[in-house]
């Protein structure tokens, strides 16, 4: 179907209201005391170039928000920005030879030019890029204030190393040992590194996650599981012949009578140590460093290990020894990086004595179970019971065993009760260009100086070569020589950059106060505007982005930017956009575009050659299965691409994107179109007040009250499909209103009106000019938000005289047996009622139920 054949030209009219509401800047946003606020933000994209659907869909879902809200009456923040920074430009310098700065720069003016045409309500007066030092300098000064607060430091740690791309790489980059962008197998390397301390604000974090119930659970179970809270005890075990304790981490002090070995990390200190004149250990260790740190590997990978030779003293036992093991299953970032090992009640641990032939002594009897009989074999036993084989622990349950044990730890000095996280402490530099660089002097007398304040932004430089690899600002020719701030003497910056996350962790802060050149923003103003009101993002964030950023604005706080503890008060996560893939008879990946399909089978369209059809999946450019949000907005305008988007699932799951559900919104929206500006009969003027309606008539005017009042529901639960469901069936209902009486006149009058001010979230294109086809001179941007009358949500109504003061004044309809206060609410607001009474409060209201009010003034 050709878009020109029909009445509704998307295409002048979408243009047409998108320069107007440029021109008369109708989204930008101030304080407004007057007006309860409403701060409604999307993840902010990254500037690829090209906008993809996934944009589209998460755009359209926050600007719906920001358009109902702001017709609900709220004081609107709506903001759009670019996180600018990362790897794509620079593999873009490294691929085509073009600065990552005009990549990205370039890149950001087609995505906004792409974003302008779907008509979001966008303050582009507050448009942030992240790359620009007005951004940067900023969180330059948040990270010297951060490192005089004790929350940033540096140390030297273990790494993923990604060969490839010569840089270090979280744990999240790294997937299955290899590194997320190059494939390359992970190196582990130790470096000195900045760190943030997340850690310090575990305990805050956790505690926080309680108060987010507008929160997805998922998402707060996964930051609660982040976080991984834990308390046990630590253990000093007496090491033969050392000086040293061998220091370990347990939940399960309970289990301490079942402890058949004790095993350390690769790299804990004793470990290397040993390793110097070892060359076995030595090559275990290698071995153990191909791995890469993250937890889901070192769960699946083999149990291995390597006899140190040194042996521990029970600490319950007199005379019983344990071997020291190093271990590929145990991680030197967690606990102490040291553990004793109970194989009957863990499953590591029995994996390992299974493999090298060590005791496995049960010490919790599942309820129910003969101690004779009971034994462990190749499953362990994790769940409750109660103690056995352990002397003074004898006949408890687990947690009292635990407590006991405990006591006794404390009381004999071996050990002590004590809490662990899993969350560690946030490692934020990258030895990258196109990144914020760290604010830092390396002086050979004074160590390390931070850059004073007014030496800020610490720019980076613009005449870069990429054809070595490793990392441009450190082979930059002159760049990082300088003087030392404290001495004077020659000096070198710090050439690593920040992470990207930390752009990304307080640019929603930024928005409140934009073109502030001082400082990062106004406190009054973030504190006016935050927390975000509603986020709306993928979920791929829903541990790293937004823990960070809820560690930022703690960190913010105490450093006194901001009194607000957490940043988003709402978020929704959006499911994903689907498509088909298509594949030719060499398995070639096709673009849906270059496909015909017919009853049944699938063809290219220019060779006509077969194509195989293969199950929707998540659209990706790597199986070709996308659609590009452009040629949409050209071929059917943006109304039908957002009223796409919004109707055909939940919006919080994955979407199946196909032509003809395209096609479908297409159709309706000239369904919409014609309905209204080609009515089947004449329309009552503007403000024609309500005739008296019976029958069919009343039962479509009591329609469109309840669509409002549930849809107004639909809207503030983000239930989108069920909106868009709710309209349809109100202009099935408004199609059918016929003849030109005066019920009909108005039910069109009322009914359009209604129906345009309830789709214009959706398709504020179509309903900003059907608002003036119908008569209006005001923007519809500016029009409220219909209210439905109580009244009128009932189905079977009475029609009920008022009288003030014994005079006839009304008539009015409500709901059968409606209670006395919805009647005298509804009598009361009459206009005729209100004139009788002259601005005197009624004496009394006496509702004869069904038949009469009496109103005595
Ligand atoms: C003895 C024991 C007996 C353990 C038992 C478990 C079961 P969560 O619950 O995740 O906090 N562990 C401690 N530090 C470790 C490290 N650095 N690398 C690998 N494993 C480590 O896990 C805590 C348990 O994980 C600890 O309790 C320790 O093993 C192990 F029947 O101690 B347990
Ligand atoms: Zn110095």
């Amino acid at each position: 179907m050709s878009a020109e054949s029909t009445l509704y030209n998307f295409r002048d009219i979408e243009a047409k209201w998108q320069e107007n509401w440029e021109k008369q800047q109708s989204f930008q946003a101030q304080v407004d005391r007057s007006k309860p606020k409403y701060y409604v933000l999307e993840m902010f994209p990254y500037p690829s170039g090209r906008i993809h659907m996934g944009h589209v869909r998460n755009y359209t879902l926050g600007d719906v928000v920001a358009r109902f809200k702001r017709a609900k009456g709220f004081n609107v923040l709506h903001p759009m920005g670019w996180d600018a920074f990362g790897l794509p430009a620079e593999n873009a310098a490294i691929e085509n030879n073009v600065h990552p700065a005009k990549w990205t720069t370039s890149n950001v003016a087609s995505m906004r030019e792409q974003l302008g045409k779907l008509g979001l309500s966008l303050d582009w007066d507050r448009e942030v890029t992240t790359c620009e030092p007005d951004y940067f300098k900023h969180e330059q000064k948040m990270f010297l204030d951060f490192v005089e607060a004790g929350l940033a430091y540096r140390k030297e740690s273990w790494v993923n190393w990604d060969p490839v791309e010569n840089t270090v790489l979280a744990n999240e980059q790294v997937v299955d040992g290899k590194g997320w962008r190059s494939g390359a197998p992970v190196e582990r390397r130790r470096l000195n590194q900045w760190f943030l301390k997340i850690t310090e604000f575990a305990d805050e974090l956790l505690e926080g996650i309680e108060g987010l119930d507008r929160w997805p659970d998922k998402v707060r179970l996964m930051q609660n599981n982040w976080i991984g809270k834990s308390s046990g005890a630590r253990v000093h075990f007496d090491i033969i012949g050392r000086e040293e304790k061998l220091e370990v981490y347990t939940t399960r002090p309970d289990t301490l009578y079942g402890a058949s070995f004790c095993a350390i990390a690769a790299n804990h200190p004793i470990s290397e140590e040993l390793a110097k004149d070892n060359p076995d250990l030595q090559a275990f260790v290698a071995e153990c460093s191909r791995m890469g740190t993250s937890e889901e590997e070192i769960e699946k990978a083999d149990k291995l290990g390597f006899d140190t030779g040194l042996e521990v003293k029970h600490p319950f036992i007199e005379g019983k020894t344990l071997k020291i093991f190093v271990a590929n299953f145990v991680l030197m970032e967690y606990g102490t990086g040291a553990i004793f090992a109970c194989p009957a009640h863990d499953q590591r641990d029995l994996d390992f004595a299974r493999k090298y032939d060590l005791d496995v002594i049960p010490v919790v009897l599942p309820e129910g179970a003969d101690p004779a009989e009971f034994s462990v074999e190749n499953e362990a036993y994790t769940d409750s019971g109660t103690i056995y084989n352990s002397d003074f622990l004898n006949g408890m349950e687990v947690d009292a065993a635990k407590e006991a044990a405990i006591s006794k730890l404390e009381t004999i000095k071996a050990g002590e009760g004590t809490i662990n996280y899993r969350l560690r402490d946030w490692g934020v530099s990258r030895q990258r260009y196109w990144g914020c660089p760290v604010p830092m002097i390396h002086c050979d007398d004074c160590g390390i100086v931070p850059v004073p304040a007014s030496d800020l932004p610490v720019k980076l430089p613009e005449d870069v070569s990429f054809d070595q690899p490793g990392n441009p600002l450190d082979h930059h020719p002159t760049w990082k020589n300088c003087s030392c701030p404290k001495c004077g003497k020659d000096a070198q910056r710090e050439t690593d950059t920040f992470d990207t996350f930390f752009e990304s962790s307080w640019y929603f802060a930024r928005y409140c106060d934009a073109h502030n050149e001082e400082k990062a923003f106004d406190k009054d103003l973030a504190n006016y505007w935050l927390p975000v009101d509603q986020y709306v993002g993928g979920v791929e964030h829903a541990v790293l982005h937004l823990l960070y950023s809820r560690f930022f604005t703690r960190a913010l706080q105490k450093c006194g930017y901001l009194d607000v503890a957490e940043p988003f008060d709402g978020l929704f996560t959006q499911g994903m956009i689907c498509h088909e893939t298509y594949q030719d008879s060499d398995g070639k990946w096709l673009f849906p575009a270059d496909v015909e399909k017919d009853a049944g089978s699938a063809t290219h369209v220019k060779t006509g050659a077969p194509v195989t059809v293969g199950r929707s999946i998540k659209m990706s450019k790597s199986k070709k299965n996308v659609v590009d949000p452009e040629d949409i907005v050209e071929t059917y305008g943006a109304d039908t691409a957002r009223l796409f988007m919004l109707s055909d699932s939940p919006p919080d799951r994955d979407l199946e994107w196909t032509e003809s559900g395209v096609e479908g919104a297409w159709k309706y929206i000239n369904r919409v179109w014609r309905m209204i500006t080609s009515p089947k009969g004449p329309i009552a003027p503007v403000g024609a007040s309500q005739p008296e309606m019976s029958g069919k008539n009343l039962d479509l005017l009591r329609m469109v009250h309840k669509t409002v009042d549930a849809l107004g529901l639909d809207l503030e639960r983000l239930h989108f499909n069920k909106a868009v469901a709710r309209i349809r069936e109100l202009s099935n209902g408004l199609e059918a209103v016929k003849g030109d009486d005066e019920a009909a006149q108005y039910l069109r009058r009322i009914g359009f009106e209604t129906l345009v001010k309830l789709l214009s979230p959706m398709t504020p294109h179509l309903t900003a000019e059907l608002w003036h086809a119908l008569g209006h001179k005001d923007d519809l941007t500016d029009v409220a938000w219909p209210e439905a009358e109580k009244s009128m949500l009932v189905d079977e109504s009475v029609t009920i005289a008022i009288q003030v003061n014994g005079k006839m004044r009304a008539k009015i309809d409500v709901a059968k047996d409606a209670e006395n206060s919805l009647v005298e609410e509804a009598a009361l607001a009459q206009d005729n009622v209100q004139r009788a009474l002259e601005g005197k409060t009624p004496k009394k209201v006496i509702v004869v139920p069904n038949r009469i009010v009496n109103i005595v003034a």
